[in-house]
């Protein structure tokens, strides 16, 4: 079955991980599941504050998506506060929260670690990740 899902990735904490971000969203609307937040993938973001109010309609917008969401899936490798935040967010509406990490290059924050309610899938590819995704995806 389609599932609408929220995909989690840094913006301003960085974007060193963007091309995989993009590879893991491709792979999940390839399997014919909605992305509410595509853009997370895309290339070229303009990651500068740009006022108050204009954040204000991201962050509108981005936590009606949370509430519609079936399912969050995030990349944690590189961390970002915006990402933290939805995860508790997340968890508050009782949404299923998946979170990956490529156990080489971080040190996730126990703040997740130690969260029972998280589902943590640390990785070394990124075939293992989306090997990892097929089955969540199916269930
Ligand atoms: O603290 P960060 O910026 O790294 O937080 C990243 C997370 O917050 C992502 O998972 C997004 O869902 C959300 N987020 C942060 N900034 C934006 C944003 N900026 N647009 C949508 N969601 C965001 C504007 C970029 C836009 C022009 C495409």
């Amino acid at each position: 079955m389609s599932k609408k899902i929220y995909f989690a990735g840094s913006i301003r904490g960085g974007r060193v991980d963007a091309g995989l971000y993009r590879q893991v969203i491709d792979f999940m609307k390839g399997k014919g599941h909605a992305v509410l937040t595509e853009h997370v993938g895309s290339s070229g973001l303009c990651l500068e504050e740009q006022g108050r109010d204009r954040d204000a309609r991201i962050y509108e917008q981005d936590v009606a998506w949370l509430r519609e969401s079936d399912l969050v899936i995030a990349e944690c490798t590189c961390p970002s506060l915006g990402v933290g935040y939805e995860l508790a967010y997340a968890e508050h509406q009782g949404i299923p929260v998946h979170i990956f990490y490529n156990r080489a290059r971080c040190q996730l924050s126990a703040m997740l670690t130690g969260n029972s309610y998280f589902h943590l899938h640390p990785y070394e590819t990124i075939d293992d990740l989306l090997i990892e995704l097929e089955i969540i995806l199916q269930q």
